[in-house]
């Protein structure tokens, strides 16, 4: 019997989700569209009647505005809210920049999907004299060179991840904070893969739409009994369809 309801959420869109780019730690700003769909989330959540103790999100700010923007709706701004470098964006190496659609024509749509959606096979690494290094952001500075990531697959995010969920939010679910999680495409996959065991062959076919609250109904061990997005299947699958054409290099609608 479902326990504990956790809340997940992907940032509304960005400017780069927008322009299709490639965007893993680049902190760039939501899009109006983006804030829009953070406001509407927002008021699902209300009129759901969801309330929260305590929030969880990265240290980039598409995802940091969009909690903002919903804890806002809900008149709920006053929470403790926890940042962490683990529900960062997957690093996207040195993809972070390029368009998706671009790169799809000149690598072929097979190899984008190996980069975007694969489990172990990670984009091209940067190079540590690169500006997009990490380690020339001072946000990081904590961060211990093995922890710098030049680039991530998704086992990789898991792996980075899973610490801060054993650590801190698990133990804060089980006594029974009431927890929202603002985060990303693909830490959103990592905490998935995760939580629901899913193969690692099979999780090349799930995509996460931007701004629409994701619910978990969790065990007492947190083992998940069902889930469910707050939206109707034409508004989801829509959602979920866009996020899979971006890296089509002739995107169908
Ligand atoms: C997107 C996800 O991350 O991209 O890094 O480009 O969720 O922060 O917008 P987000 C990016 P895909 O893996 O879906 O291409």
């Amino acid at each position: 019997t479902t326990a504990f309801k956790i809340v997940l959420i992907r940032h509304g869109e960005s400017v780069w989700n927008k322009e299709n780019r490639f965007t893993g730690w680049t902190d760039v700003e939501l899009s109006e569209q983006g804030v829009k769909e953070a406001h509407a989330a927002g008021k699902k959540l209300k009129s759901g009647e969801y309330t929260f103790d305590i929030a969880y999100t990265s240290v980039l700010k598409r995802a940091i505005n969009t909690l903002n923007i919903v804890l806002d709706e809900l008149d709920q701004s006053w929470i403790q809210v926890d940042k962490s470098w683990r529900l960062n964006e997957r690093m996207y190496g040195a993809l972070q920049g390029l368009n998706k659609s671009e790169t799809a024509a000149k690598y072929g749509d097979d190899q984008v999907l190996v980069w975007r959606r694969s489990y172990d096979t990670p984009p091209p690494p940067l190079d540590e004299t690169d500006e997009r290094y990490p380690g020339k952001d001072t946000r990081y500075k904590g961060l211990t060179k093995e922890q710098l990531p030049k680039s991530e697959c998704l086992k990789d995010t898991v792996e980075r991840f899973l610490p801060y969920w054993n650590d801190t939010i698990a133990p804060t679910i089980q006594s029974g904070k009431k927890v929202l999680i603002a985060a990303h495409g693909n830490s959103i996959r990592a905490l998935i893969k995760y939580l629901d065991n899913i193969a690692d062959d099979k999780i090349v076919s799930m995509d996460i739409p931007t701004g629409i609250p994701l619910v978990y109904e969790l065990d007492k061990d947190l083992k998940p009994i069902k889930h469910y997005y707050l939206a109707s299947d034409a508004e989801l699958n829509s959602a979920i369809a866009a996020v899979v054409n971006q890296g089509k290099a002739k995107p169908q609608n």
